[in-house]
């Protein structure tokens, strides 16, 4: 297929193409596909419209391939030339249009909505240089530029465009499609709307730029520093102008069904994906008003037509905008806001029920919750804890709007593509029926006694672990050894996720070592975090990481036995790697505030044993491997939220009582670390652990340790270790995306 299509496109031969060649002529085979199959399918009356600022989708190629059930047949085609398609899908760059979680869930729905054949397309906005790129310079984090579309890419230019009004101009929309192709199913699309003119040119230092001109910028960057006025009001115009279009399309599209507006409900339904879409209930209320629809069945439309999904309950991320902010740039949405908090305040008297609260901020969430007919959590005990606890006024008057759905990942990506050799062993032992129902893994659990099934996926580890050993030497120049147990903490850097606990840990292993102490296996302690530009105790905590991996690493005695390397600017790419070679996965966030976490999910599929905290997804993980198959510890929820209630927590108490603890924090500022860092950063950090420790990381401390001795300890048994691999692996199934779609389609959009 391909070296006919190279003589066509090019007139020439494979074998004389070059790599970026092969890229761009598998980019139209996929859009050829893709197009042809548009033309099939079937679309019911009702459409979802996914709505998020963020959308992680990593890399293309490769599951677009799969999905499209080419990928076998082109790496055959292409190995006949002596090419690798790996290479070739090295050439394509990472879309970095997302934090973390948030956007990286959004991207896996996007494939399991079309996976499961339900009309439903993704909306969001074209960051042109996404979220920044992280370099380590002398230690810290630095952060440029992440320039990623080039001239041709997946995104499609489409000939819809809207206009929006801000206060004192307008803008003009520009969309780019990009096509969701659903593994042996239907395609959707991805919205991305754009503005006509983005001057990158106005990127001055890193990812300095003029947040004020807005018309130059509105898309350049994701969530820029939010850290000053000028940009908390730039992330509103981007809110504004995604939401806009966004109903602008939504409307239009209904109507091209068949809509006459009225019967709205019918024909769409919109998730808005955390707080940062939610001006799409008062936009939309607005649009329907000016096609001569009145204010009050407006309203009631638009009950019908918006659903909500909470992803954290962190009061800080908790969206609430001054009113001039939207007086500034939305003011047509105004009045309406106020309606919205007008009706609620005649009908409950409860201050903490209302939108515009008594400072005039509008709360975000607050006008979700009453102006949507849903309100979701990610997991169990996320959506217990909305319901009992943080959003429990709204529970008391709205308790069937609540629900839960436990999140979850495409396999398609997080098995099939980044773990090919797993993939095979599974094929080959329980047949593929597992790849459209994911429940189908636990036939797994009948090879458990079966030693060379056990062989075999410790093996595919070691292999795994040689890849990422090979990856790590390339792109950062360092060594790790692959004798090691890997023990992996990579998310984006933020105190409750507790990067802090794991890197104490580091110094007691590391001050036990120097003593004398040392442990059976090498230990191979992985780290990948991102964090936000303007959080400084954060930095702090990365510029701990690199220190401690520096020190060690320059340390003949320690080195043997003990290594510490953080990824340079992990993302998607570097997940895939990073997750297969993994033995024991990290999750250790304060529990209560990790709403549910997903890396969890991919590191169990891929045979990584949990080491967790009760919080979160991690509960049902717990629940699903039993006591065994996973290592818990720490307080349990209800005793953390206690304690904040309280207001009592002095880590300086946990500090003085335990000499372990003592002897890791000291160390941060001891001669050693000073040596190498920075006095202020680590003396900044030192302080805020004594002082505040907000997180709460001293009380779990000692638990923790205990945990990962024990497993460290039990790692030693292969066999019985890999008996926990493939109980993670075969309980995996109910963590399939597929399952969650199905569950939002039946208790929310209906489709
Ligand atoms: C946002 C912000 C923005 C302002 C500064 C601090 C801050 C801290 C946290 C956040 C979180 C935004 C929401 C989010 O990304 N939630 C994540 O959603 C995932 C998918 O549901 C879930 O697995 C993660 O547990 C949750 O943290």
């Amino acid at each position: 297929m391909l070296k006919e299509k190279a003589t066509k496109t090019y007139g020439k031969e494979l074998k004389e193409l070059t790599k970026e060649e092969i890229y761009f002529l598998l980019l139209d085979v996929c859009k050829e596909m893709s197009d042809e199959k548009l033309t099939t399918c079937k679309d019911g009356k009702k459409k979802l419209y996914y709505i998020s600022a963020e959308f992680l989708i990593g890399k293309l190629l490769g599951n677009n391939l799969i999905n499209l059930g080419i990928y076998e047949d082109v790496k055959k085609e292409l190995a006949e030339v002596d090419v690798r398609l790996a290479e070739i899908e090295e050439i394509e760059n990472e879309p970095s249009l997302g934090n973390g979680g948030l956007g990286r869930l959004a991207a896996c729905f996007l494939d399991s909505i079309a996976t499961l054949g339900l009309h439903g397309d993704g909306v969001g906005l074209n960051y042109h240089l996404g979220l920044f790129k992280q370099e380590f310079v002398k230690n810290l984090q630095k952060e440029e530029e992440n320039p990623w579309i080039t001239e041709k890419s997946w995104l499609r230019k489409q000939s819809d465009a809207f206009t929006v009004q801000f206060g004192d101009f307008a803008m003009k929309s520009v969309l780019y499609d990009m096509d969701v192709i659903g593994y042996n199913n239907r395609v959707n699309k991805l919205h991305l709307f754009d503005v006509e003119e983005v001057d990158e040119g106005i990127v001055t230092d890193g990812i300095e730029f003029d947040k004020s001109d807005v018309k130059r910028n509105l898309t350049l960057f994701l969530y820029p520093d939010d850290s000053t006025e000028e940009g908390r009001l730039l992330r509103v115009y981007q809110q504004y102008f995604m939401v806009s279009c966004g109903a602008q399309l939504i409307l239009k599209e209904a109507k091209d069904r068949g809509s006459n507006l009225h019967d709205l409900a019918d024909y769409a339904v919109v998730q808005i994906n955390d707080t940062h879409p939610s001006m799409v209930i008062p936009e939309l209320i607005r649009l329907l008003m000016a096609e001569g629809i009145d204010i009050k069945e407006a309203i009631s439309i638009v009950e019908k037509t918006c659903a909500y999904t909470n992803h954290t309950i962190l009061a800080e991320a908790l969206e609430k905008w001054p009113m001039h902010y939207l007086e500034t740039v939305a003011p047509a949405i105004v009045p309406i806001i106020r309606v919205l908090d007008a009706i609620k305040k005649a009908e409950y008297s409860d201050p903490s029920l209302a939108i515009i609260d008594g400072e005039n901020r509008v709360h975000m969430a607050n006008m979700d919750i009453h102006y949507g007919f849903s309100v979701n959590g990610v997991a169990y005990l996320h959506t217990e804890i909305l319901k009992n606890t943080e959003l429990k006024q709204f529970y008391d008057i709205y308790p069937d709007k609540f629900n839960n759905k436990t999140n979850g990942i495409t396999f398609r990506r997080w098995l099939l593509h980044c773990n090919p050799e797993l993939t095979n062993l599974l094929d080959e032992q329980i047949g593929e029926d597992y790849k459209k129902d994911a429940e189908n893994l636990k036939k797994l659990l009948e090879k458990k006694e079966d030693a060379e099934v056990l062989d075999r996926l410790l093996t595919i580890k070691n292999q795994n672990k040689k890849v990422l050993a090979d990856f790590l030497k390339d792109t950062q120049d360092v060594t790790i050894s692959t004798e090691g147990i890997f023990d992996i903490q990579v998310k984006r850097l933020h105190e409750y996720k507790r990067q802090q606990l794991n890197i104490l840990y580091a110094i007691h292993k590391y001050l036990e070592i120097k003593a004398g102490k040392k442990p059976s296996t090498p230990i191979v302690m992985i780290f990948g975090a991102k964090a936000a530009p303007a959080y400084t105790i954060a930095k702090d905590i990365i510029h701990l990481i690199l220190c401690m991996q520096e020190l060690i690493e320059k340390d003949e005695e320690v080195k043997p036995y003990l290594q510490i390397v953080m990824i340079e600017n992990y993302n998607v790419t570097k997940a895939e790697v990073v997750i297969p070679a993994c033995d024991i996965s990290e999750q250790i966030s304060l529990a209560s505030k990790e709403a549910s976490g997903t890396g969890n999910m991919k590191f169990m599929l891929n045979g990584a044993v949990t080491l967790g905290t009760e919080d979160g997804a991690n509960v049902e993980i717990h629940e699903l491997v039993g006591d065994d198959n996973i290592y818990i510890f720490g307080e349990q929820s209800e005793t953390v939220i206690a304690r904040y209630e309280r207001g009592d927590y002095r880590s300086r108490d946990y500090y003085e009582k335990s000499p372990v603890i003592k002897a890791a924090v000291d160390f941060i500022v001891g001669d050693k670390l000073l040596e190498i860092g920075h006095k202020e950063s680590l003396e900044r950090l030192y302080n805020e652990l004594l002082n505040k420790d907000w997180f709460m990381t001293f009380p779990d401390m000692e638990d923790y340790i205990a945990a990962k001795e024990k497993a460290y300890a039990d790692y030693e048994d292969r066999t019985a270790w890999a008996k926990k691999m493939l109980v993670n692996i075969a309980k995996a199934g109910f963590f399939s995306s597929d399952r969650t779609i199905a569950e939002y389609n039946k208790d929310i959009w209906n489709l």
